[in-house]
């Protein structure tokens, strides 16, 4: 059985949403960032934070390869060249898409007031919506490493979301219609709803 711990506004969203397509079970334990909850399961205080048996698993792009390596789903298999090109598309998310959404959020309210540049962010919008319309052009098909959706194209519609609360540039067409197909999956709807709900 796997515990998730975190809150459904931080990364810990992605965690849920990769169980549900799994339809494996699950109890979640919603914790804020740095609390107590938090830094019994994680001395950082980071979540999200997958429990299985005695382990705890943490940072969200692992957690999410070991799920779908686990269960065979949402990934190409290990050693492929497949799973290569998959693999080069989860760290272009992470380096070029959720950098300049952390890294904003770092200037908005985690870091201490006094070490916060929020003039940054005019730049940080920029490099996102260039890295975006970049990515669009390279969209092989529907999804970002073959005819159905994997670990990265669970992490760019999760970042799509957290680009929209936080003000970025929402207004590229592809992405759009991306984000409108990965948003209609009943696994993501279930989550979400909670989310409304939390
Ligand atoms: N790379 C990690 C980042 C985890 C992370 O920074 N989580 C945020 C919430 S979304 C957090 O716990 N922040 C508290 C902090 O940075 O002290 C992941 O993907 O899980």
């Amino acid at each position: 059985m796997y515990t998730v711990i975190g809150d459904l506004k931080t990364r810990a969203f992605r965690v849920v949403w990769m169980l549900e397509e799994l339809g494996q079970p699950y109890t979640h334990r919603p914790a804020a960032p740095g609390s107590e909850a938090a830094r019994a399961v994680n001395p950082s205080g980071k979540v999200p934070v997958l429990r299985v048996d005695e382990a705890a698993l943490t940072d969200s792009t692992a957690i999410l390869t070991y799920l779908a390596d686990r269960h065979g789903a949402l990934t190409h298999p290990a050693g492929t060249r497949e799973r290569a090109r998959q693999d080069a598309m989860t760290f272009r998310i992470l380096d070029e898409i959720e950098t300049p959404l952390w890294t904003a959020a770092k200037h908005s309210f985690v870091l201490p007031e006094d070490k916060r540049v929020p003039a940054v962010k005019d730049s940080l919008k920029w490099e996102y919506a260039k890295a975006l319309a970049r990515l669009m052009d390279d969209l092989p098909g529907a999804h970002l490493a073959g005819p159905a959706p994997t670990v990265p194209d669970l992490l760019l519609a999760h970042c799509g979301g957290w680009a929209k609360a936080a003000g970025f540039p929402a207004d590229e067409p592809r992405f759009a219609e991306y984000l409108r197909r990965m948003r209609a999956r009943p696994a993501f709807r279930a989550v979400a709803e909670r989310l409304k709900a939390a």
